[in-house]
C-alpha cells in the first residue's frame, strides 16, 4: 500500500478521497488555492501545501505545481477526482515521468476514450452495441451528406474531441445540414482545439444509463451495475439513482459480458464508466466512456457495498480487484441528488458566506460535503456544495426517505437548488419511473430556463 498520497482536487471529492485514505492508514497531502485556506480538506489532511491564485488554471489545473507539491511532499501517488485533472493524459504522463503513480487508467487509455470517434470503433470491435453513424470521423459537408443518408434523418453531429454537448448539432433535413455542419465544427475548433466531427443516428427521447466498472492491474474486470442518470438539465445531472427500473436481468448480464471482454482488450484499469443512451424501444447503445471516479459513485457504493474510492486506491497499489472491493452484494435502491450553491428558479450561480449549515441523517442517508455553516463558497468553481444520497429496501422507500431529508436539509445565506429537488421527488412521472433527459424541460417549461 502507498505510504502517502496527494489530492488534487478540493471539495467534497477531495474529503471523500481523504476518508478513504484515511481509513487504509495511507498519509494524505491536500492542495489548495488562495481562495480554499479555510476548506475542510485542508483542515482533515496531514499535510496541505498552497499551490496558487484562486482562479482553476493558476491552481488546481497548473501541472507543474501540482507536481512540485507532489515531490516537496515526497507522495507516492496522486488521486484527481473527477473534473479538473482526472482525464488528461499528459497529467498522467508526467505523474508517470516523476515515478508518482497516477491513480487511474494508463494514460494512453485515457487518451483512446478522449477521442469519442476512436472509443466508439473500439467499443464496435468488441461487440458492445453503438448507434448507427458514421464509419470514423466525417471529412467534409459532402461525406456527412452521404453518411447522413445511409443512416436517415434525425442524425445528431458530435465533436470527436467533445464531451459536455458543445459541438453537437440535431440535423432534420439534408438542406439545414451544410449550416449545422459548419457551426459544429467551428464550436469544436473553438471548444477543443479541434473541428473533427462524427455522426450517429439521433435519438429523440433517450434515457441516459450508465455502468461502472472497476478493473485491476492483473487482467480482472467487474462491472458494478448501472446508474440512471436522466434527470439533468443542460448536461448537468441533477438526480442519478441505482438501479435503474429500465434495465433487465437480461439487458445488465448482455452489457456486463461485453463490457468485460472489452476493458481487458483495451488494457483498462482502476474505476471507469461507460454511458449509453436507451431508446423509447429499450435497446441500449454506447455513446461515451468516463476514465475517472464519478460524482454519483456513492449510489453504487449504497447498492453494492463496495468502497469505489478505497477500492481505486488498492488497485493502484497492485492489489487484485476481489481484494480490493471485497465481495460485491447487490441489494435496495440508492438515489442521490446534487445539491447547488444556484437560484433554484433562474440557476444563476449563489456564491457567499453559509450562515446555517443543518444536513439530515438516519437510516440510510448520507450526505457528502465539505460545507459548513460560516464556509465561504467562492465563486470560481464548480457550483455542486452537498451530494444528499438516501437508500431504501426499495425505490418507494428510497423515495420517501429523499423527501423526509430533503425537508430537513437547512442552508441559508446562499441559494441552492434544494426546493428545485423538492419539486423534482413530488413530481407523480419521477415517482413512476417515467422521465427522460427531457424531463426537467418539461417541469419547467419549453427549454429549461424557467
Ligand atoms: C445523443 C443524444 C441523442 N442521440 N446522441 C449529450 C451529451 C453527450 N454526452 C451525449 N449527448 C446526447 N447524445 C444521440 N445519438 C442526446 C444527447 C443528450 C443527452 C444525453 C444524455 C443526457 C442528457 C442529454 C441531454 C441532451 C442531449
Amino acid at each position: 500500500m502507498f505510504r502517502k498520497v496527494l489530492i488534487a482536487n478540493r471539495g467534497e471529492i477531495a474529503l471523500r478521497v481523504i476518508n478513504a485514505c484515511k481509513e487504509l492508514g495511507v498519509r494524505t497531502v491536500a492542495i489548495y488555492s488562495e481562495a480554499d485556506r479555510n476548506s475542510l480538506h485542508v483542515r482533515f489532511a496531514d499535510e496541505a501545501i498552497c499551490i496558487g491564485p484562486p482562479r482553476p488554471a493558476d491552481s488546481y489545473l497548473n501541472v507543474p505545481a501540482v507536481i512540485s507539491a507532489a515531490e516537496i511532499a515526497d507522495v507516492d501517488a496522486i488521486h484527481p477526482g473527477y473534473g479538473l485533472l482526472s482525464e488528461n493524459a499528459n497529467f498522467a504522463e508526467v505523474c508517470r515521468a516523476s515515478n508518482i503513480k497516477f491513480i487511474g487508467p494508463p494514460p494512453e487509455v485515457t487518451r483512446l476514450m478522449g477521442e469519442k470517434e476512436k472509443a466508439r470503433q473500439a467499443m464496435k470491435k468488441a461487440k458492445v452495441p453503438i448507434l448507427p453513424g458514421s464509419d470514423g470521423v466525417l471529412a467534409d459537408e459532402a461525406d456527412a451528406l452521404h453518411w447522413a443518408k445511409r443512416v436517415g434523418y434525425p442524425v445528431i453531429l458530435k465533436a470527436k474531441a467533445g464531451g459536455g454537448g458543445r459541438g453537437m448539432r440535431i440535423v432534420r433535413t439534408p438542406e439545414e445540414l451544410p449550416n449545422l455542419y459548419h457551426s459544429a465544427s467551428t464550436e469544436a475548433a473553438n471548444a477543443f482545439g479541434n473541428g473533427e466531427l462524427y455522426m450517429e443516428k439521433f435519438i429523440e427521447r433517450p434515457r441516459h444509463i450508465e455502468f461502472q466498472v472497476l478493473a485491476d492491474e492483473h487482467g480482472n474486470v467487474a462491472t458494478l451495475f448501472e446508474r440512471e442518470c436522466s434527470i439533468q438539465r443542460r448536461h448537468q445531472k441533477l438526480i442519478e439513482e441505482a438501479p435503474s427500473l429500465q434495465v433487465t436481468p437480461k439487458i445488465r448480464e448482455e452489457i456486463d459480458k461485453t463490457l468485460r471482454r472489452c476493458l481487458t482488450e483495451i488494457g483498462y484499469h482502476n474505476a471507469g464508466t461507460i454511458e449509453f443512451l436507451m431508446d423509447e424501444d429499450g435497446s441500449i447503445y454506447f455513446i461515451e466512456m468516463n476514465t475517472r471516479i464519478q460524482v454519483e459513485h456513492p449510489v453504487t457504493e449504497f447498492v453494492t457495498g463496495a468502497d469505489l474510492i478505497k477500492a481505486q486506491i488498492r488497485i493502484a497499489a497492485g492489489e487484485k480487484l476481489e481484494d480490493a472491493t471485497g465481495e460485491i452484494h447487490f441489494s435496495g435502491h440508492a438515489i442521490e441528488c446534487r445539491i447547488n450553491a444556484e437560484d433554484p428558479e433562474t440557476f444563476v450561480p449563489s456564491a457567499g458566506r453559509i450562515t446555517t449549515f443543518q444536513a439530515p441523517g438516519g437510516t440510510g442517508v448520507r450526505v457528502d460535503s465539505a460545507a459548513y455553516a460560516d464556509a465561504v463558497i467562492p465563486p470560481y468553481y464548480d457550483s455542486m456544495i452537498a451530494k444528499l444520497i438516501v437508500k431504501g429496501r426499495d425505490r418507494a422507500e428510497a423515495i420517501g426517505r429523499m423527501k423526509r431529508a430533503l425537508e430537513m436539509f437547512v442552508i441559508e445565506g446562499i441559494k441552492t437548488s434544494i426546493p428545485l429537488h423538492r419539486r423534482i421527488l413530488a413530481d407523480p412521472d419521477f415517482a413512476a419511473g417515467k422521465f427522460d433527459t427531457h424531463f426537467i424541460e418539461r417541469l419547467l417549461g419549453s427549454n429549461g430556463k424557467h
